[in-house]
């Protein structure tokens, strides 16, 4: 065997404000310590491991607190700084491995991404849509806001002058609808459906998966956004709560232990990832056997999407 090292960069966002509970800006750490280094150089990586990104911010007005936005002052804050990190890790040809926190760290990564590599093409492996935004969201919580922010909307794109600590987005990066695909939907807001459906986002929900099966699903996926260079943004909460219950928002009737990791080995094959965010793992929401099961299954996942092969 001959091993092609490249460097992968792992990227802590122990970032926990886009959603209600503590407890998910200990997933980065958990993985770290299950031995995520260890198994990415065994297949090959070399890894730079930075210490936790410091996201703390001292003063914070009340005005920057709204309850359709909530903490969107260290959110933005947050995401700037992530931003900032993932667009210079691609620049020095590095391989961003983002470790969360909840998904509103996806704000950061996927601008860091959008400023390096514009036409890249996004995998949301999730049972939420994640497309709403402050205007349109029943419980403010911006983990449920990344992709409404920053999609490209026919009426015009979010305005991010009116949202405090999101200054750096208001000339930033969007995406298009057909840079994105879906994988795993199964509970989509009201407006969340609607976009979906006025702005032609493919998306392939549960019904799809028991329909088609997860191959064609994901053959399907990869052929939509052939060409362009992948992120994968994998959200634990798509796996079903059976195997994946130390998570936010579960929601039952989700991928398999093998659906999910299938995912992940498919788009490892594409030979096109070129970065990746695992989140909303958050041990302090199960018991301990459910908070270690899920933080294993996040390991593995990342295992599978970085290359890892049954034979
Ligand atoms: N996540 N659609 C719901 C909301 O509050 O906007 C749930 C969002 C969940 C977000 O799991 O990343
Ligand atoms: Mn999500
Ligand atoms: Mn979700
Ligand atoms: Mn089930």
């Amino acid at each position: 065997y001959i091993y092609i090292y490249i460097y992968i960069s792992f990227l802590r966002a122990p970032q926990t404000y886009g959603q209600p509970f503590v407890g998910t800006d200990s997933g980065p750490r958990l993985l770290r310590e299950g031995g995520l280094a260890t198994m990415l150089t065994q297949l090959g990586w070399r890894v730079e491991d930075i210490a936790d990104l410091d996201f703390s911010l001292h003063e914070m007005q009340e005005s920057a607190n709204p309850a359709n936005a909530r903490n969107c002052a260290l959110v933005g804050h947050a995401s700037n700084i992530l931003a900032d990190v993932v667009e210079t890790k691609i620049k020095e040809g590095l391989f961003p491995l983002i470790l969360g926190g909840d998904h509103s760290v996806a704000i950061g990564s996927l601008t860091g991404i959008l400023r390096a590599r514009p036409n890249t093409g996004i995998i949301w492996v999730d049972a939420h849509a994640d497309l709403n935004i402050p205007e349109t969201s029943g419980s403010g919580n911006m983990h449920g806001m990344p992709l409404g922010l920053l999609m490209d909307h026919p009426d015009g794109a979010y305005d991010f002058s009116k949202l405090p600590g999101f200054d750096f987005l208001v000339d930033g990066p969007r995406i298009s609808p057909e840079q994105l695909v879906y994988v795993g939907l199964r509970d989509v807001d009201p407006t969340e459906r609607l976009w979906i459906k006025d702005l032609g986002i493919k998306a392939f929900t549960m019904t799809d998966v028991d329909n088609y099966g997860i191959g064609q699903v994901m053959s399907k996926a990869l052929d939509h956004l052939k060409g362009r260079p992948l992120h994968l943004s994998y959200d634990i909460d798509s796996v079903d709560p059976a195997d994946a219950p130390a998570t936010g928002t579960r929601v039952r009737g989700g991928l398999t232990y093998r659906e999910a990791h299938f995912v992940g080995e498919i788009i490892a094959r594409s030979g096109s990832l070129a970065s990746a965010d695992i989140v909303e793992v958050n041990p302090s929401l199960s018991d301990d056997d459910g908070a270690n099961e899920t933080v294993e299954l996040g390991l593995q996942l990342i295992t599978s999407f970085m290359g890892k092969s049954i034979i």
